[in-house]
């Protein structure tokens, strides 16, 4: 799943660059844990988004918000990097009309805390309605502390993260455009029927003719069109397309809008000082803007150590839920 998720994102951060849109009205409240002494500890926290709906008519679809937790601890007076925690399968709840899955590192693997633990749920409407703000309070997680090294006399701070999402069902499609751009999916040389996208089986690109006509239809025949990139098959390659690479045609979530500018600097100021150094935009690595002044409305600021900010450039505007430009491939996969 996280390579759908990579692809998805990369997708919606591309929309991100082209318009100023707001985005991320989802806010998390209160984050506590609760007292170590057997190995497992409660992390509760209030979040609320709007937008929100659930519905069982049509495709059947809904959104969600991806809640993940981030912990320090703080032992003989050293105070540690910011880790991810691993979550347990079960002992989470939820209060009255929200229900959640647990997202593990390898969805297609079953749960197993020290090799594919849970890394954050999704929180979502337990029934059909569209009254746009969902708010669920005193949600509570499960976090296995001792799988992530911690210890019943450390001081822990935790922060919880959440991120608006949709879920999309188990679907067949069509990809395609009936052979209008560049680098369309076809069926075949002759052929400008769009892909049909049935399974998640492996797919043959062959070098066909291709054949029968119209939207809808159907056979199992792929061309391949070639954009001319450094690398790239060619126009009529024969080529697999392997069961494992995902095609959108198993239920996933994809991000609902965005990362905005505010919750790029909460990720930013949970990495090490490592990290932070790689992954610093105003710097001018990786294209970055090199300067802490705003360019192209893109308000982070970050003097080398620390904390990132987002200065209120005045009356309040600190571009935090304005989406995040100057990100690349490698910040979305960090
Ligand atoms: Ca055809
Ligand atoms: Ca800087």
């Amino acid at each position: 799943m996280s390579r759908c998720f990579q692809v998805l994102i990369a997708m919606v951060l591309t929309l991100c660059q082209a318009q100023e849109a707001l985005c991320a009205h989802i806010k998390v409240t209160s984050p506590a844990a609760g007292v170590l002494s057997s190995g497992s500890t409660t992390v509760t926290f209030n979040v609320t988004w709007n937008a929100s709906w659930r519905s069982s008519s049509g495709v059947g679809n809904w959104d969600a918000a991806w809640a993940f937790v981030k912990f320090r601890t703080t032992t003989g007076g050293t105070l540690g990097d910011w880790k991810h925690a691993s979550l347990n399968d079960s002992g989470h709840t939820m209060p009255s009309g929200a229900a959640y899955s647990v997202g593990y590192v390898d969805t297609s693997a079953a749960f197993n805390i020290s090799t594919n633990p849970g890394v954050g749920v999704f929180i979502y409407r337990s029934s059909d309605s569209a009254s746009d703000t969902f708010t669920a309070n005193n949600v509570s997680l499960s976090w296995n502390y001792s799988q992530d090294g911690v210890a019943n006399i450390d001081t822990v701070e935790v922060r919880v993260f959440a991120i608006e999402m949709v879920y999309i069902p188990t679907g067949s499609f069509f990809a395609g455009d009936t052979g209008s751009s560049t680098a369309a999916f076809k069926q075949g040389s002759a052929d400008n029927d769009p892909w049909y996208i049935g399974s998640e089986s492996s797919i043959s690109v062959n070098s066909q003719a291709g054949t029968g006509t119209g939207f809808g239809e159907t056979n199992s025949e792929y061309y391949y069109v070639g954009g001319g990139a450094v690398q790239e098959d060619v126009t009529g390659a024969s080529f697999t397309i392997p069961a494992a690479f995902p095609k959108g045609y198993q239920k996933f979530f994809m991000m609902k809008g965005e990362v905005s500018q505010g919750q790029w600097v909460s990720f930013f100021n949970t990495l090490n000082a490592t990290q932070k150094a790689t992954r610093d935009i105003t710097s001018n690595l990786n294209g970055g803007k090199n300067t802490d002044a705003v360019v192209y409305r893109n308000n982070v600021n970050w003097a080398g150590f620390g904390y990132a900010m987002l200065p209120d450039q005045g009356g309040g505007a600190t571009y935090e839920a304005v989406a995040m430009n100057y990100v690349g491939w490698a910040d979305l996969t960090a």
